[in-house]
């Protein structure tokens, strides 16, 4: 692991900044209480956000154009997670990542546990991928995995599935998340209810293989890599086929797998409703599954997101979807990015934390659209700022994480460590 951070330098830079975000702090607290509203309770509140990393996020993504690798990006699973635990260590809301196999399987998983352990991370659900040929694998996914016609191509992907829980179990996660990219390029091209039939019969099979505290997180896409119809294309087919599969299957929402303007907010409120929302892999998006870093395009989306989650919340205090990032950085250095996003979601978490819902619920009641919409813009505008800082420089972690990751030289530092492979991909997505 990388010492560099172990060197006194998350305190120094705290001690550097602490002053300004005591006096930061006092003002929003004293403006908050006026509203009566107690910002003790929202910085313990904060200190209890968590949101995993995607394993994939660390290495510098890429278009199906191009890809441009940065410097010292990760080589394989074990500095990818060497990364992972610099972002927790700087952020601390970032205690578990997501692996992805078969590009992070692990040659032996209770190493790969056990480093985990020792960088204070730990792991969150599993991601298979039938979306792509390996090498050396005996039937190809060309024509769809889960839902292939080719019985052969079905019973691999099925087997692949039940091979990632097997690993799942052995570094301690509890949930298998699977997005298939299988469906149809041309009208006709393929019976669309068949090809759900032959998922769902796919699914039974992977289902059949979960411990019992395990869940199964089904994510849907809109499109992409099929054009035409993607098998599990929206959240009421996913809705419908983990209502089929049982109550360990659940709906994974990935913020950028629907059309541009859908109402994400309802469709969180819709899931929660059924006790179907397992939970998220946040990003942002202008387009479509442009992976782009969370809140960057549209944070206020992301507020209602939480809105939602805090209405569910407050009906049933069991609720706990898990979250996860899930981006792709072309531009900015991941970790800066990955770092970034984690705080914005936790800062999406926070303000809807303040949202006022007895006055909100009154407002509603009054038919009082305008009220009602402001008692939301009321939450969202305030900048809860200080009290994110407050909860990092409690919890041990960087009161500014960019500032105090750049001003470590981890970056360079890697770059030396980590020669560049010409035109790899860490994730193997280009
Ligand atoms: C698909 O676009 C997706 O969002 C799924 O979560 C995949 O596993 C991930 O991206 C990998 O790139
Ligand atoms: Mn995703
Ligand atoms: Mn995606």
């Amino acid at each position: 692991m990388n010492k560099l951070f172990d060197r006194g330098q998350v305190e120094q830079h705290n001690a550097a900044l602490s002053a300004d975000i005591n006096a930061d702090f006092e003002a929003l607290g004293g403006m908050l209480a006026r509203r009566g509203q107690d910002i003790e309770k929202l910085t313990a509140l904060a200190q209890t956000f968590a949101v995993a990393l995607p394993s994939w996020g660390v290495g510098t993504g890429g278009t199906r154009f191009a890809r441009f690798p940065g410097k010292g990006e990760p080589r394989n699973v074990f500095e990818k997670l060497d990364d992972c635990a610099v972002i927790h260590r700087l952020t601390g809301v970032t205690p578990a990542v997501s692996l992805h196999f078969p590009w992070d399987k692990p040659t032996d998983a209770n190493e790969l546990r056990e480093y985990a352990a020792k960088l204070g991370l730990g792991f969150d659900s599993v991601n298979s991928n039938t979306f792509q040929d390996q090498a050396g694998q005996a039937h190809t996914y060309k024509y769809g995995s889960l839902t292939a016609q080719d019985a052969a191509a079905r019973a691999q992907a099925v087997a692949h599935n039940i091979e990632c829980i097997e690993i799942g179990k052995a570094l301690g996660s509890k949930g298998l998340t699977v997005w298939v990219g299988d469906g149809s390029n041309f009208p006709g091209q393929q019976n669309l209810r068949g090809a759900l039939e032959r998922y769902l019969d796919s699914m039974r099979g992977i289902y059949a293989a979960l411990p019992e505290d395990w869940l199964m997180y089904i994510e849907h896409k809109l499109f992409e890599p099929a054009f035409y119809a993607t098998t599990i294309a929206d959240w009421g087919t996913s809705f419908a086929c983990a209502t089929e599969l049982g109550p360990k299957a659940k709906c994974l929402v990935d913020l950028g797998h629907h059309a541009p303007n859908t109402n994400i907010e309802m469709i969180v409120a819709r899931l929660a409703q059924f006790g179907k929302l397992g939970g998220f892999h946040f990003n942002d998006s202008k387009y479509g599954d442009d992976d782009l870093d969370s809140g960057s395009i549209n944070p206020f989306q992301l507020f209602l997101i939480f809105n939602e989650l805090a209405d569910a919340s407050g009906r049933d205090a069991a609720f706990k979807p898990s979250y996860m990032l899930d981006q792709s950085h072309n531009v900015t250095d991941p970790i800066e990015s990955l770092m970034n996003s984690a705080v914005e979601v936790q800062r999406a978490f926070v303000q809807s934390a303040l949202v006022d819902r007895a006055t909100l619920a009154h407002y509603q009641g009054q038919n009082d659209a305008l009220q009602a919409a402001q008692a939301l813009k009321h939450a969202f505008r305030t900048d809860v700022s200080p009290i994110l800082a407050m909860a990092r420089l409690r919890s041990g972690a960087a009161a500014d994480p960019v500032a105090c990751y750049r001003a470590s030289g981890y970056r360079m530092a890697q770059a030396e460590l980590r020669p560049a492979r010409a035109g790899a991909s860490s994730s193997g997505i280009v």
